[in-house]
């Protein structure tokens, strides 16, 4: 049993009212490559924890560091509030910064939680770095049955989705059970952070007002690379009425009139999307949006839809050229599907953003070149093309982490141009084959101004070069192999011509 932290407050003939202060960790100022690129929000789980605590009794503040120098609100934050319990989320890139937090709220006297993706898959390395406790998983009940069970004292050793340390060893409660109904969350506490910021920031940026919204926890699919460790593969989504009443809200509230769907597919069932952009139209709610989804999800009719209601955006995850490797990674997609949905969304005139990823395990020179051709071939409006990061808890990060002792670990920047792992070629090699879709992405652009006989003669240089120039240079006398037919005699590549599905770009 353990005693009330002498922190904790009771006051006399009154419910024990936790204080609970939440801390994102993530600097934007220290991230170069985020500055530049990133699509900054408030983070959504600590905003749900914001609410779900107040409407259990508990009382929260948010430091979010996103727009901050330093550390110091931190400790402002606690000199101010004096929490009882400090919460800090977690992910692989802010793992430092999370590690200095504990010990900013050890200093002062005050426990400390860590909880979200990363802590979920490495609960010891937070515990070494000084936090109290690991909240696993989806947080929501964890977290107001700690502050509880700490202000009321009556043990929290044991105690469901917590991981602490008692005499040195550590000890893990048993999993909580995942909420069941998510309609029964409250709407985000978008007043716990400085929202005003955000949708400044969005202005200037994009001439809109943006916000983040979630409909569903979890995915059903099993990606290799992917980490999911806070809501594993369960798949629940809030009912098409309740997504409304808060895109409805951040309307009026916030005036905004742009939403990024933020959910890892948006859309997994065809019935449940039907009904929310339905109901989307009745409540008149005229907002554009953006979503990521799958490429065996986007057929033709649901796009013409989902752009009648406001859909500007999808991410794709293409991830390669090559269905050896899509079937590699276990990504359950074909590249007919992504053919198809490429065409589809160009025929809608809705923007395709692409995730690709360079340097998975098993990946060949010429597995490399096919992702370049599909690349070529439709030419999408925005793409993302990185050196594939192995995330702790994932298979691939199982495969690999033999092979990750002395490379640079993955905590300052969010990345993707590092090579993490001992992989078949050198970084460098990847890094040439990220400046080529780069070189790429900007011929595409260029069409319409110049002559296409010159793009695809500055193409045909540029994969010249590559074959006989680049490709020794930086794969050195590496022996090609049966995987790897392309190390050497890299086929030259066909027509640079972009793919003919009609329709406009947007
Ligand atoms: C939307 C999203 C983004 C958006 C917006 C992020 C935002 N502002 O929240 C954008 C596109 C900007 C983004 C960027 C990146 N993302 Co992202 N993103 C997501 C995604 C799809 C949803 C995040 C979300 O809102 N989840 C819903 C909320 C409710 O869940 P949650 O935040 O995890 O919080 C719950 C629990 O974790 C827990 N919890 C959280 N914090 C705390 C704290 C305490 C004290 C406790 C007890 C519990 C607790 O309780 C919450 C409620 O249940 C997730 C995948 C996922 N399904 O979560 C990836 C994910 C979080 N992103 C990931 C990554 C890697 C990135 C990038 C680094 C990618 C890159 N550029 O290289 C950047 C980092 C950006 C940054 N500044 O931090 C990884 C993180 C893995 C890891 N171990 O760190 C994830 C898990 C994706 C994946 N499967 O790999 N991302
Ligand atoms: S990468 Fe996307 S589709 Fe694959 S398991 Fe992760 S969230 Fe699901």
């Amino acid at each position: 049993m353990d005693s009330p932290h002498p922190s904790m407050r009771t006051h006399p003939g009154t419910e024990v009212r936790p204080r609970v202060l939440l801390v994102d960790p993530y600097l934007c100022a220290e991230d170069p490559m985020e500055r530049k690129f990133v699509e900054l929000y408030p983070s959504l789980g600590l905003l749900t924890l914001g609410a779900y605590l107040r409407s259990h009794g508990c009382d929260v503040e948010i430091v979010d560091l996103t727009f901050a120098r330093d550390t110091r609100p931190v400790e402002k934050g606690i000199r101010d509030f004096r929490p009882d319990l400090l919460g800090v989320h977690t992910k692989t890139l802010t793992c430092g910064r999370a590690a200095e937090i504990a010990q900013i709220g050890r200093a002062a006297g005050v426990r400390t939680v860590a909880g979200g993706p990363d802590s979920a898959s490495r609960p010891d390395f937070y515990l070494d770095a000084g936090f109290d406790f690991v909240g696993m998983g989806e947080g929501e009940a964890t977290l107001v049955a700690l502050a509880q069970g700490l202000a009321a004292g009556t043990g929290v050793v044991g105690m469901p989705g917590v991981v602490l340390r008692r005499g040195g060893r550590t000890v893990r409660g048993p999993a909580r059970p995942v909420l069941r109904n998510l309609d029964d969350l409250p709407l985000p506490a978008w007043d716990l952070v400085d929202m005003e910021g955000y949708l400044r920031r969005w202005q200037r940026k994009a001439g809109e007002r943006r916000a983040a919204v979630l409909t569903s926890r979890g995915c059903p699919f099993d990606c290799s690379w992917c980490s999911k460790p806070t809501f594993g593969r369960t798949f629940r989504q809030q009912s098409p009425e309740r997504v409304v009443r808060e895109l409805k809200a951040l309307r009026d509230q916030y005036a905004i009139d742009y939403v990024r769907f933020c959910d890892d597919v948006f859309g997994i069932s065809r019935a449940w999307l039907d009904e929310l952009l339905d109901r989307m139209e009745a409540a008149d709610l005229d907002l554009k949006f953006e979503c990521l989804a799958r490429v065996d999800l986007l057929k033709p009719d649901l796009l013409r839809r989902m752009r009648a209601a406001g859909l500007e955006r999808v991410y794709v995850g293409v991830e390669s050229g090559s269905q050896k490797m899509l079937d590699l990674m276990n990504r359950g997609t074909k590249l007919a599907q992504v053919e198809r949905a490429a065409e589809a969304l160009r025929a809608e005139g809705i923007r395709q953003f692409w995730f690709l990823m360079l340097g998975y395990p098993g990946e060949s020179l010429a597995d490399i070149e096919a992702t370049l051709q599909l690349f070529r071939r439709f030419s999408p409006e925005e793409y993302s093309v990185s050196i594939a990061v192995p995330v702790p808890g994932t298979r691939f990060h199982d495969a690999v982490k033999d092979r990750m002792a002395g490379r640079p670990n993955r905590t300052r920047r969010s990345g993707g141009k590092t090579l993490l792992y001992e992989a078949k070629y050198p970084e460098h090699l990847y890094r040439w084959q990220q400046a080529r879709f780069g070189l790429e992405a900007a011929l595409g652009k260029t069409r319409g101004k110049l002559s296409d006989r010159v793009v695809d003669r500055i193409g045909h240089v540029a994969d010249r070069f590559h074959e006989r120039v680049a490709t020794p240079l930086l794969v050195g006398d590496r022996k090609p192999t049966t995987d790897d037919t392309s190390s050497v005699e890299l086929p030259l590549l066909p027509s640079h011509r972009r793919s003919s599905a009609p329709g406009p770009k947007a």
